[in-house]
This record gives structure tokens, C-alpha cells and sequence, in this order.
């Protein structure tokens, strides 16, 4: 019998996947909980052992199998070309970007170690989907080593045009591994769009509608935007609005409006201009002094990179300056946490509040965009305030206000629109949002993706 076996870098432990998890998580629990499967990836551990063995475990009735990474596998992978040089180049921060190719052949070795573990794990006729940038070479490595299944893969980030993606110097390497898919699938039509254009440009590669000519065989392409189990996100945020939490959160607003952003701590989620569009908004529009907070809510991720070591500075600096500047004696206009909260609360958090401000200067698709939608009371909606520049616009651009995150005067403007914002329109705009987010859930992104992913009819 098939199985669906999901590859990821990262897999939870039984302890993370009994904690309701957010984004590729819950897509992949949600995928597995269907149909008989295997997960499989790096525990998150860095061990002794320069050869990491083989574990298994359990998440409810789903089968997961990792292994860790040792010291060197972990800087030169992980903390080298997957978060220095592909995360950047993929958020367009080529000035963040590093290239050095010791590191490379470790993201191509712990691809091929991962690939030959996998190979003992899986039946012939299992479908294979490959989640993430982490591992481009994976279905190269396997079928070097006599793997024939189906594989898919998903990139959760963005897809760079040709001209940025050559500065990674195996950009061509990248791409041909890429084409040993049978399926590539992308957030946006831009994303999709971008990796035909270089396919097609670069590797000459002859194209027939959505599909490819590979030197294997042909790569279907196409774009499959991630979404959020809407319901669950609604009734969870709904059940927990009159917690303590919640009544702590509002006892210290004293009637103030609120913005709320919730994001992992990362440059591409374009903090800095966020903050400094709050300011524009206090230095602009006096009437707002004292009546409204700024909510930022971010947790450290990846501080051992060094490009997240200067963001965070940078953040510590630009909110203490902006505090300095304009707090009252009864009032603080930001308020900036690196703690982390459980995602109920949250949910929970972004109902209290009276605008979701999410301007990445890049994402993929950034699902706390969609969150914030869902987790709204529909009789009395906030309002999303979203960067033109994340996946989640495409679908999102007739309900939020879209702004160009680096138009720090145009942000500022935007909020004021959403703060003042009557009822109706407000309404308006949430009730079509939601109709668009019902209709492209989570699990209309698993079903696509693995519908594209069967082998094609072959002619009678
Ligand atoms: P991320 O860059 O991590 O994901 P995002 O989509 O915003 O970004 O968040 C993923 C999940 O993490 C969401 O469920 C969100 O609620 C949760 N999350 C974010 N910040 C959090 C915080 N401060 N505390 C707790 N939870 C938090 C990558 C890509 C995105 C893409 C996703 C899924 O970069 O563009 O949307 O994968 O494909």
C-alpha cells in the first residue's frame, strides 16, 4: 500500500506535537492524520557523534523516525548555506547573504546521509513530499540512490528572479537538483513563475504548459498557496478571549486601541520600518498620543546566525529610542517582547486588538497574516494592515490595507485608516477575507499539492 512520507528539517518531538503547532506543522500533522505515513527529518538535536543514528517515535498515531546532526553538519548546513546564504538570497537581502563552499558541500552531504537513511525507510510505491529549502538536493541524492517514487517538493520561502538567485555561485546546481522532482510546488504564481523563467532561460529547458522537460523526466510546476485551518483558528481564539491573559492584556491598554504584530524574530519581517511607521503615525497625527499601543511580539529564532545577532540590536535600539522619545508617565507607545506565548493565547490576542500589522519586507506567505483574519470577532473586526511584498497578499489584497513596507510615510497613513475605520467597512472587509480563507484552507493546500503529485494517467 502507498504511504505519504513528508520530509522536513525540522520534526516535532511528542512534546511539540501534542502543543497545538502553527504553520508547516500543522499542515503536516493534518496530512499524516489522514492516511497511514511517516514523517521524517532532523530532532533539532546537535550531538557528539560525527554519525547521528536513526530514531523513531510517535505523535498520536502518526510515525515520525529522525536522527540528529552532529557539530560540523549543523554549522555547515544549517547554520551555513540553508540560513546564510539560501534564506537571505530567497528574502532578496543579498547584502545578508554569504557564500562559502565548504559549506555547500555539507548542505549537499547532509542531504545524501538524510536521502540513504531515508532509503531504508520506505516502500516503492510511497509518495514522497519534500518540505523546504533546507533540502533542494534531497530527490537527487535519492535517486543516486536507486529511489524511483514520486516526489514533490514545497518551498515555503520566496522563489528569487534569475538575477538575485545567480549570486548564489551554485545557483545551476540548485535548479538541475530541483528538476529530479516530479512536482514543484510554490507559495505564489510569482514564486512558480520565477523558477520557470530561470528553467527554461538558464538550463534551456523545452516547457509544455505548467510542465517542464527534465533530463529525468518531465517537472510539473506550480503554485500552491499555504493556509490555516480556519475554523479551528476562529473557535480557539473565540474560547480564549475571556481568559486571564486576555483581561491582563486589556487592564494595561485602559481603553487604548490596540496594533498587534506577532512574528519569529527575523530581518526579512521588516521590523525596524514597522516601528518607525508607529512613530511617523505619533509625530503626524497628535490625536493618537496616549491613545494608542503598539504590540510587537517576537522570540528569538536562529541567534547563532549572525545577520539575527544585528537585527535584534537594531530592534532593542529603534524601540527604546521611539519609548524614550514619547512615553508618558501612564503610557508606553510600544511595547516589544522576545518572549513566546502559546498560540491559543495568541489567537486570543489578535481578537483584543483593533489592527494586525504584518509588513514583511519578503514572505513567503506569512501566516499570521491569515491568523489575524480568522481570529477576529466578526460583529466587531480588527483590521489587517499587510506588506504587498508577502505571499499572503495575493489572496488577501480586497480586504486588507496594503502597504509597501519600505513607505514608512504610506504605513503610518494606513494605520490611521484602520484605526479609524467604521464598522461596516470593517465588516466588509473581514467577511470577504474569510470567505477566501475558507475556501483555500490547509486543506485545500495538502489535497492540491497531493492530488498533482499522482502519477499521470497513462493512456489506454
Ligand atoms: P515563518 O517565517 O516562520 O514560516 P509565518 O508564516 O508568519 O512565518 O509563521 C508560521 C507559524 O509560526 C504561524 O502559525 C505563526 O502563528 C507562528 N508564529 C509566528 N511568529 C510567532 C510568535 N512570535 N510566537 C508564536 N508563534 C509564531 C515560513 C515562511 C512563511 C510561510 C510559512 C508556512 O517564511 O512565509 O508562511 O513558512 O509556509
Amino acid at each position: 500500500m502507498s504511504r505519504l512520507v513528508i520530509v522536513s528539517n525540522r520534526v516535532a518531538s511528542a512534546a511539540e506535537g501534542k502543543r497545538s503547532a502553527g504553520g508547516l506543522a500543522v499542515g503536516v500533522l493534518d496530512a499524516l492524520k489522514r492516511q497511514d505515513g511517516l514523517w521524517f527529518g532532523w530532532n533539532g538535536k546537535i550531538e557528539d557523534t560525527a554519525d547521528p543514528e536513526v530514531a523513531f517515535h510517535r505523535i498520536g498515531r502518526i510515525d515520525c523516525a529522525t536522527t540528529g546532526l552532529s557539530r560540523s553538519e549543523y554549522d555547515l548546513y544549517y547554520r551555513g548555506f540553508a540560513n546564510g546564504t539560501l534564506w537571505p538570497t530567497f528574502h532578496y537581502r543579498i547584502d545578508l547573504s554569504r557564500y562559502d563552499a565548504r559549506e555547500y558541500a555539507g548542505y549537499l552531504a547532509v542531504n545524501e546521509r538524510l536521502a540513504g537513511m531515508l532509503k531504508e525507510l520506505v516502500g516503492e510505491d510511497d509518495r514522497l513530499w519534500i518540505h523546504d529549502y533546507h533540502l533542494i538536493p534531497f530527490a537527487r541524492a535519492c535517486r543516486r540512490l536507486g529511489l524511483r517514487n514520486r516526489m514533490g517538493f514545497f518551498l515555503h520561502t520566496p522563489f528569487p528572479p534569475e538575477g538575485i538567485l545567480r549570486t548564489v555561485p551554485p545557483h545551476r546546481d540548485l535548479a538541475e537538483a530541483m528538476c529530479e522532482y516530479d512536482l514543484l510546488g510554490f507559495q505564489t504564481r510569482g514564486d512558480a513563475q520565477a523558477f520557470l523563467d530561470y528553467a527554461q532561460r538558464r538550463l534551456g529547458l523545452p516547457r509544455d504548459g505548467d510542465t517542464l522537460r527534465g533530463p529525468s523526466g518531465p517537472v510539473r510546476v506550480g503554485h500552491y498557496p499555504i493556509g490555516i485551518l480556519t475554523d479551528d483558528v476562529q473557535s480557539k481564539s473565540k474560547a480564549r478571549s475571556r481568559s486571564k491573559l486576555v483581561a491582563t492584556l486589556k487592564q494595561g491598554l485602559q481603553e487604548r486601541k490596540l496594533i498587534i504584530s506577532v512574528d519569529r524574530l527575523d530581518y526579512s519581517k521588516g521590523m525596524v520600518e514597522r516601528f518607525n511607521a508607529f512613530e511617523r503615525l505619533l509625530e503626524s497625527r497628535p490625536a493618537y498620543r496616549g491613545h494608542v499601543s503598539f504590540v510587537q511580539i517576537a522570540p528569538p529564532s536562529r541567534s547563532d546566525v549572525e545577520g539575527y545577532r544585528h537585527i535584534r540590536r537594531q530592534l532593542e535600539s529603534t524601540a527604546g529610542h521611539i519609548n524614550g522619545r514619547w512615553t508618558e508617565l501612564s503610557w508606553t507607545p510600544i511595547r516589544y517582547m522576545n518572549r513566546a506565548y502559546e498560540r491559543a493565547a495568541l489567537l486570543s490576542f489578535f481578537r483584543a486588538s483593533q489592527v494586525g500589522f504584518v509588513t514583511p519586507l519578503r514572505d513567503g506567505m506569512n501566516l499570521v497574516a491569515k491568523e489575524y483574519v480568522a481570529a477576529q470577532d466578526p460583529e466587531d473586526p480588527g483590521v489587517l494592515v499587510l506588506s504587498e511584498f508577502a505571499g499572503a497578499a495575493d489572496e488577501l489584497a480586497d480586504g486588507a490595507i496594503i502597504v509597501n513596507p519600505y513607505d514608512i510615510d504610506a504605513m503610518a497613513c494606513a494605520l490611521d485608516q484602520a484605526l479609524d475605520m467604521p464598522l461596516v467597512e470593517r465588516r466588509e472587509r473581514h467577511e470577504h477575507m474569510m470567505r477566501v480563507l475558507k475556501d483555500n484552507s490547509i486543506k485545500e493546500w495538502r489535497d492540491h499539492f497531493l492530488t498533482d503529485l499522482e502519477p499521470p494517467a497513462v493512456a489506454a
